[in-house]
This record gives structure tokens, C-alpha cells and sequence, in this order.
């Protein structure tokens, strides 16, 4: 099917200056419940078929999750997909990853942290728009975010605990725009909502509850082409026989 006929995955979308400013004030965006139906439907059957190939070759299914599921795949090239990405990050942009970041019931969740890329030239953006197809509240597999971490472009920021992460990378510094102190903030994301964040941005996941099902989650990267991406994650394969209307997205450079 050509890619202009493809169902809608988002509802509709009005970003404006506002939500432009917002995001590259906080370094996340979100956008409640903005996954049309079809699409949670679809996203919840191909994350659950990469949840049963993990469970067999591990963890390459869920880093390389497009290779592995076609729906996924198509999502690459989606037009509503690079609207969204090229929206912030203008006309030239590379795919970077899919991973599945499927979190069933009891995962740990994940630590403080923070990703590279261009770290030493702020025009090279890099973003990742996370898909939370089921949702997530506030004390169960939540996003954590800094607002203002990202204007810092430091790629290792990192902490085991919240008492650690003020204690220690966060202490005394305050927003460069804003000149508030830095605060740790938890998300609370209704189903189908859609989280855009700024590479750099620091960020940490809650542990998923022991009763509550799996978290379906996928988040896609893209980024302005100029420099290595340690991030990225597409086989040599993939890159030559990319899914259709992906070809001119699929280079390092
Ligand atoms: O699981 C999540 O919600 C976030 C995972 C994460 O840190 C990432 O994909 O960079
Ligand atoms: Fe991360």
C-alpha cells in the first residue's frame, strides 16, 4: 500500500510554537493519548510478538525490534511518523533506532541516564519519540525527566537512586533558561501517548508493579545526519533493503 494511503497512527496533531518553545525549554514533550486506536491495536499485537522472540534469542529481538516485525517496520517511514520528527528536527533526517522497551509485570525500571550524540554541536539534534501504547501512572513503570537537563549536552549523566542523582550531578545546578533549580519530575501517561525527548535529556524509568501487566512501550530515534551515533542500531541487512519510503533515511551520514 503507498504510504499516503496508510491508516493514521496519530489523532490530530496542531503542534505549534508554543509546544515548539515547551520542548526545547523541558527537553520532553508529551502528548496524551495521541495514538489513533488502530494503531495501539496494531503496536500491542507487534511488541508482543518481539516479547516472545526475546524470550527465545534475547535481547537483539527488542535493539533491532523492526527487523523483527513488519509493522514496526513500516512505522519507520510513516508520514504522520516523519512529520512529528522532521517538525523538530527539520527537513534532513537519519532513522537511528526501534526498540521494544516492553517492561512486564516486576521489571526493574532503569537509573538515571542520559544519551550522546553531536555532544560538542547543539545544531545536530537528536530525538526519541517514545510510544506508550498502554500507558503508565505515576508510581508504575513511569518516565522520569529533569526539565532543563538536556541544555547541559552531557551524554553521561548517570545515578542509581534519586537521593544519588541530587546529591551528586544535579546539586546546585539550576535551568539555564529558566535559572530554577533543577527538580526531578515523574510522568503520569494516559494510553497512547506519545513522549518526545531530546537526546541528551536525562531521564530514568520506575520499576513496573508486580500485580500490573506488561508496559507496551517502543520508542523510535531520529537525528540530524552528521556525525556517529553510538545509539544506533540497524543490521547491514535492514540498511540495504530498507522498508518502503525509508531509503533516504537509513545512513550514518
Ligand atoms: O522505558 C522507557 O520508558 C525509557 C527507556 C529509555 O531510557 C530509552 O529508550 O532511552
Ligand atoms: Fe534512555
Amino acid at each position: 500500500m503507498p504510504l499516503s494511503e496508510r491508516l493514521p497512527i496519530f489523532k490530530e496533531v496542531s503542534l505549534g510554537l508554543e509546544d515548539r518553545a515547551a520542548f526545547d525549554r523541558d527537553g520532553h514533550l508529551s502528548l496524551p493519548g495521541l495514538l489513533t486506536e488502530d494503531a495501539r491495536i496494531g503496536l500491542t499485537n507487534a511488541l508482543s510478538s518481539i516479547q516472545e522472540i526475546h524470550e527465545k534469542i534475547g535481547e537483539r529481538a527488542s535493539h533491532y525490534s523492526a527487523e523483527f516485525n513488519d509493522y514496526l517496520a513500516e512505522l519507520i517511514a510513516h508520514p504522520q511518523m516523519l512529520d512529528l520528527a522532521r517538525w523538530v528536527l527539520g527537513p534532513e533526517i537519519r532513522y537511528d533506532h526501534c526498540v521494544a522497551l516492553n517492561r512486564p509485570p516486576g521489571n526493574g525500571g532503569a537509573s538515571w541516564h542520559s544519551h550522546e550524540y553531536a555532544d560538542t554541536d547543539p545544531n545536530l539534534g537528536f530525538i526519541r519519540i517514545f510510544f506508550y501504547v498502554n500507558g503508565f501512572e505515576e508510581e508504575d513503570g513511569a518516565l522520569g525527566v529533569v526539565p532543563g537537563s538536556h541544555l547541559f549536552r552531557e551524554s553521561r549523566i548517570g545515578a542509581g537512586s534519586d537521593e544519588e542523582f541530587r546529591s551528586g550531578w544535579m546539586a546546585g545546578k539550576t535551568h539555564p533558561l529558566t535559572g530554577e533549580p533543577l527538580e526531578i519530575e515523574y510522568l503520569a501517561a494516559p494510553p497512547g501517548t506519545v513522549i518526545l525527548m531530546w537526546t541528551h535529556a536525562a531521564h530514568a524509568v520506575r520499576p513496573r508493579l508486580p500485580d500490573s501487566p506488561t508496559r507496551w512501550t517502543v520508542v523510535y530515534a531520529y537525528r540530524n545526519p552528521g556525525r556517529e551515533s553510538r545509539a544506533r542500531w540497524i543490521s547491514e541487512a535492514f540498511e540495504a533493503s530498507p522498508p518502503p519510503g525509508a531509503e533516504g533515511l537509513m545512513s550514518l551520514y
